[in-house]
């Protein structure tokens, strides 16, 4: 498919019914609305973290609607529309980012660190590209067993820089078995650019040189993803062995909540990806030259999306009622409970050492998030009291160091000005 959704020279239409081209299209569309609602529920303090999908939602439905139910997924981060495809609900999202204790790891993990047996899906990893080495091992031993199941990898470029990523394909090329390593090339790890990277070309060129069957496609096109995937998965299954995929795409968000990639690219080349090659504005234009679609289904699909139960929940402005202040007495590790709302937590005042100027204080006590690792928040002037910088979050942890207070006695409790 052409940029503006027509149909390539040379190229063969694909014949998909109108109703199974308005389910990816809807399922693409969902992904970016809800990347909108978690980006600014993180932006509200809400949650601690997110990544968005934005240019890559082609190549993740395209993909994941190529692939079987039984055939187990094993991701990095960005692969949000494979989920859903899958049919991971919003509110599984929601559990997993805002750890409630409905999500599987009861609230331990990070937010979009996803992972649903019921949904054949592999739980998300923070060290890259771990993923891929565990893949090849459970292709090789679908090959052993002859169970029919084709193991799907997605796994970015900047994670191709990864040994796991050699030590996976020379395993899979010479052991053999069913297994698609899907590369989606956006272009970026985090703020380094492809063309720093790599002197090569590209990841596809190590597919070949692992003597491994290797497709290059364009990721924003959701019809070749979806040819290619299908075909690798019938390559991978009949003849027990790897595919490489590499799909070639534009990540339009940040890294993460913690980037701001105008920092190191210009708003011009993301506002001209954006407006040119988006997948959705691509498959858009397809279908509504099709005459399956239109401006005012965009308009009500758009309104339904937003009316989710789910978003609507997350976006109640009101805060949850304080919770009564919680004292903890040398307990190291604090499971902060007052959720959403900055904190103070005051040590009492009779202790002599808190009496000190702030500077002082922060030799006696330190305040550690344990999640990111910084210290969230400041000591007060003239006060015992330690404020958070951000609100906290249900999995908000601090670790408490207290070094020569007395009286160790901590009191936590909504930070009123
Ligand atoms: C082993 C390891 N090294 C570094 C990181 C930090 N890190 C997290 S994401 C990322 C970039 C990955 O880029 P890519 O694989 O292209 O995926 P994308 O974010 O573009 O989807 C890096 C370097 C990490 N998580 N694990
Ligand atoms: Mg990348």
């Amino acid at each position: 498919m052409n940029d503006d959704g027509t149909i390539r020279k040379g190229a063969v239409e694909p014949e998909h019914d109108s109703d199974f081209v308005l389910q990816m299209y809807q399922t693409m569309c969902r992904v970016q609305e809800m990347d909108k609602v978690f980006y600014d529920a993180q932006r509200q303090g809400r949650i601690s973290f997110y990544m968005q999908n934005g240019g890559e939602e082609g190549a993740q439905v395209g993909s994941a609607a190529a692939l079987q139910f039984k055939d187990p997924v094993y991701a990095q981060y960005r692969e949000l529309g494979v989920l859903m495809w899958r049919g991971m609900s919003l509110q599984n999202f929601a559990d997993q980012c805002f750890s409630n204790e409905d999500e599987p790891a009861k609230g331990r993990q990070m937010p979009v660190h996803y992972g649903s047996a019921a949904h054949n899906i592999m739980t998300i990893s923070s060290p890259l590209a771990t993923q891929l080495p565990q893949a090849a091992g459970t292709a090789y031993a679908y090959k052993l067993d002859k169970s029919g199941r084709c193991v799907i990898c997605y796994f970015g470029e900047g994670a191709a820089s990864e040994g796991d990523f050699h030590a996976a394909l020379n395993f899979a090329s010479t052991l053999g078995g069913p297994c698609v390593f899907f590369c989606r090339n956006n272009g970026f790890a985090i703020s380094t650019s492809v063309t720093d990277q790599y002197a090569g070309d590209g990841i596809a060129a190590r597919g070949v040189a692992y003597g491994i069957h290797t497709i290059r496609v364009d990721g924003g096109d959701v019809f070749a993803v979806y040819e290619a995937t299908k075909k690798a998965r019938e390559i991978a299954v009949n003849e027990n062995k790897a595919v490489l995929i590499e799909a070639m795409a534009y990540r339009e968000g940040h890294h993460s909540t913690s980037d701001d990639s105008t920092r190191y690219r210009e708003s011009t080349e993301i506002q001209d990806w954006r407006a040119r090659a988006n997948p959705i504005v691509r498959l858009r234009k397809y279908i509504t030259s099709k005459g399956w679609w239109d401006e005012e289904k965009d308009a009500e699909l758009l309104k339904s999306l937003r009316k989710d139960g789910t978003w609507r929940d997350m976006l109640l402005p009101p805060l949850p009622p304080f919770a009564p202040p919680a004292t903890f007495t040398r307990s190291p590790l604090l499971r902060v409970p007052l959720a959403h709302h900055p904190l103070r937590l005051q040590c009492c005042s009779a202790c002599p050492p808190l009496r000190r100027s702030p500077s002082q204080m922060s030799s006696i006590c330190s305040l550690t998030c344990t999640t990111t690792r910084t210290c969230r928040g400041t000591w007060l002037s003239r006060s015992s009291s330690w404020r958070s910088t951000w609100p906290s979050t249900p999995h908000t942890m601090y670790m408490l160091t207290i070094r020569t207070c007395s009286c160790l006695k901590i009191q936590a409790m909504p930070f009123v000005d």
